[in-house]
């Protein structure tokens, strides 16, 4: 039992219009828990608007009731639900138009699994932060604790935010307890097929943004036997592709599965000269968070990212960090051989 369940649930009851907020980089999990608990919600005679001061992105809008996610805040509400995030700065859209202003007026609750939080939502009544795969799996456990009422769109809903977020349940933060979440789902009559087929459908891309993937491939360059792998994104490809896709996640996963590879990286360079990295590495490589501290940047041991906005080349730039990377790798070695 949550501990913060019977509060969550008091101030609900309060409540009659009830925002449910999704952060400024909507995923799977996010759209899919605030899909559930607008389903939840509805079902116990409360008004739920979903709100995201972003639009939803191309490739989550396969998913049913995405639609109906608006980038206005409605005039009158009592409550606000935040989901899959605890970071205030993931708000930047809320906080310019004033929006967030006007939900931290009001009572707001955050259901999230993100451990590691900083710049927190400190104006939220309650905050739920639970380890979890997803935060679908975290409103599943309160709407069993609680006895929310749980319709198949809901159900449906909490299936795919948890499997996307967990990739299936093949992520390392995938417990015994998310795959017990969706059994009991399946019990109950969620068909894992449609599912799985969603999923697939949210990845499809368009014909040039497949093309373009065979492009960026085309230009990986591997260093130092293979171990690093790094492509780079021009300012007029992000302008291009970046509203369907985010050019980087389009090809690290292939770069990672290289043979010899540990760590692959994408590089953005932007017109004013600022220049991004995303980091991935593999399993048994865990050097992202480290590469990214020393160009500025962090994350965890096998995500990451940084920004540099000095207007260092490219070229330098990716010399350091191939470097870097080559150090962290190596120094990771001695320490395993020293074990
Ligand atoms: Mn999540």
């Amino acid at each position: 039992m949550y501990p913060e369940a019977s509060d969550i649930s008091a101030l609900i009851e309060q409540a009659h219009h009830i925002v449910i907020l999704q952060a400024d980089n909507p995923d799977g999990d996010s759209l899919g828990s605030a899909l559930a608990l607008e389903g939840i919600l509805g079902d116990m005679g409360k008004e739920p608007y979903l709100y995201c001061g972003v639009d939803m992105p191309a490739h989550l809008r396969y998913l049913p009731g995405w639609d109906r996610v608006s980038n206005e805040l409605p005039s009158g509400f009592d409550l606000s639900i935040i989901v899959d995030t605890s970071s205030i700065s993931l708000f930047e859209q809320a906080k310019k138009t004033g929006d967030l202003q006007r939900v931290s007026s009001k009572p707001v609750v955050v259901l999230d699994h993100h451990q590691e939080v900083e710049n927190s939502l400190d104006f939220a009544k309650i905050v739920c932060n639970k380890p979890a795969v997803a935060t679908g799996e975290i409103i599943y456990e309160l709407a069993k604790q609680l006895n929310w009422p749980l319709n198949h769109e809901a159900m449906y809903a909490i299936a795919v935010s948890i499997l996307s977020d967990s990739l299936g349940l093949m992520t390392d933060a995938t417990t015994a307890r998310s795959i017990h979440v969706i059994a009991e789902l399946v019990e109950q009559g969620v068909k894992l097929p449609e599912i799985e087929n969603l999923r697939r459908a949210l990845n499809r891309k368009s014909p040039s943004l497949t093309r373009y993937k065979g492009q960026l491939l085309q230009r990986v360059e591997y260093h130092a036997d293979d171990r690093v792998a790094t492509v780079t994104i021009p300012w007029d490809e992000i302008e291009k592709y970046s509203p369907e896709y985010n050019p980087s996640v389009l090809v690290l996963d292939e770069m990672r599965m290289t043979i010899n590879t540990a760590v692959a990286i994408a590089f953005k360079v932007y017109s004013d000269g600022k220049v991004t990295g995303k980091i991935r590495c593999n399993y048994g490589s865990p050097v992202a968070s480290k590469l990214a501290e020393h160009f500025g940047g962090g994350g965890h041991p096998y995500a990451s990212g940084f920004k540099i906005q000095d207007k260092t080349p490219i070229a330098d730039i990716k010399a350091a960090c191939v470097a870097k990377t080559i150090e962290l790798l190596n120094n990771l070695k001695q320490s395993n051989e020293a074990v």
